[in-house]
């Protein structure tokens, strides 16, 4: 039993599981649906910006790898990207990143701001990330699709979502938004406060995504029974839950976007066996893996699937079972059926 227990865990080390390598899990054709684009920025770019703008960083920030120590580094990160020709690169390099990394569909995700200093406004920002998107698609849409979800941040009030929403009101032609998500700090006001919002967003036909039960309280009970009365069109997260709130997850059917790490960090787990991946995947339950801020957990798309695929020991068929699933969750259903071919072709090749 030592020796079996011994061998797995050599095996896992140099990067296989049942059969699975990493290599194979890098290929593979995944889909990336909960990344929050300034929490993607590259360190690397990040402490370029700041350093050449001769901003002091705390670096220490980034080894509080929880939901706190998330908040200091988006607050670091804002305030080091302040012109829009940073915004500009950050985008590029983050679809570079997820491109590089086999993602053939990604919805990226970000909060439309304008800078404190006044450099850009909050069209500005959106307009040039949607042209670094639209760039992206020209040169690279044969390897990965990439769409647009805009956030509003429950950290601030509730005229900024109202503007943002204004905004994609006149961009909604443009076919690279394809819904909302609702996120921030959730200590930070109450989901009740932009419920009619969101009920407006969705009567002009845009797909809703909400950040729920990140954190552990009774009070965040009550909050995700709201929202999953809402019917979102999917859920970020659901880390906590009772039996009564799991019942209507499951019976309403909605789909779940997990973020293995940073849950594994917000909930404080001693291993991600303990992930609440088990009580949904082996159900049925419609859910997907993604990396949510990949500066900030240290992180990518292969590392969250092959951890899960180690922590639960998934077959071949369970992760092509497992991105399978991750497609019928995307919020441009008209690219589907190319997303379902090139993953059973990748398969199909593989077990030839
Ligand atoms: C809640 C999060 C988050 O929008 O500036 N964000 N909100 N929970 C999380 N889990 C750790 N991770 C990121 O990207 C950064 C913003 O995304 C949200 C926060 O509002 C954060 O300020 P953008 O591109």
């Amino acid at each position: 039993k030592y020796l079996i227990y011994l061998y797995k865990n050599i095996l896992n080390m140099i990067g296989i599981s049942r059969g699975l390598t990493q290599d194979f899990v890098k290929k593979a054709p995944k889909i990336e649906l909960h990344a929050h684009l300034n929490g993607c920025v590259r360190r690397q770019t990040l402490f370029e910006i700041a350093q050449r703008k001769q901003i002091n960083v705390d670096f220490s920030i980034f080894d509080l790898r929880n939901i706190r120590g998330a908040f200091s580094i988006f607050q670091l990160i804002h305030q080091v990207l302040g012109d829009l020709s940073d915004i500009r690169r950050v985008s590029r390099e983050v679809l570079e990143d997820f491109r590089d990394q086999n993602v053939a569909y990604l919805e990226i995700r970000t909060t439309p701001k304008s800078c404190e200093l006044g450099t850009y406004t909050k069209e500005q920002y959106l307009a040039t990330v949607i042209d670094e998107i639209q760039q992206f698609q020209q040169q690279y849409g044969h390897k990965m699709q990439a769409r647009l979800l805009v956030s509003i941040d429950r950290g601030r009030p509730l005229e900024d979502a109202q503007s943002t929403f204004d905004h994609i009101l006149k961009l909604k032609n443009n076919n690279l938004i394809v819904g909302l998500d609702f996120s921030g700090n959730p200590t930070k006001s109450t989901f009740k406060e932009y419920e009619q919002l969101l009920e407006q967003a969705r009567k002009e036909g845009l797909k809703i995504t909400i950040h729920v039960a990140e954190l552990e309280g009774d009070e965040y009970i009550q909050e995700s029974l709201d929202i999953v009365n809402f019917k979102p069109d999917r859920l970020g997260h659901f880390n906590f839950y009772n039996q009564n709130l799991y019942n209507k997850v499951r019976q309403l059917d909605i789909p779940i976007e997990m973020c293995p790490t940073s849950n594994f960090y917000t909930v404080n787990m001693k291993s991600l066996s303990e992930h609440h991946f088990k009580e949904f995947f082996y159900q049925g339950h419609t859910i997907n893996l993604n990396t949510d801020d990949t500066c900030v957990f240290d992180t990518d798309i292969t590392q969250e699937h092959f951890k899960m695929i180690q922590a639960f020991n998934l077959s071949t068929d369970e992760f092509k079972q497992l991105l399978i699933r991750s497609s019928s969750m995307i919020f441009d259903q008209a690219y589907k059926p190319q997303l379902l071919q090139r993953i059973n072709e990748y398969f199909s090749n593989h077990q030839k």
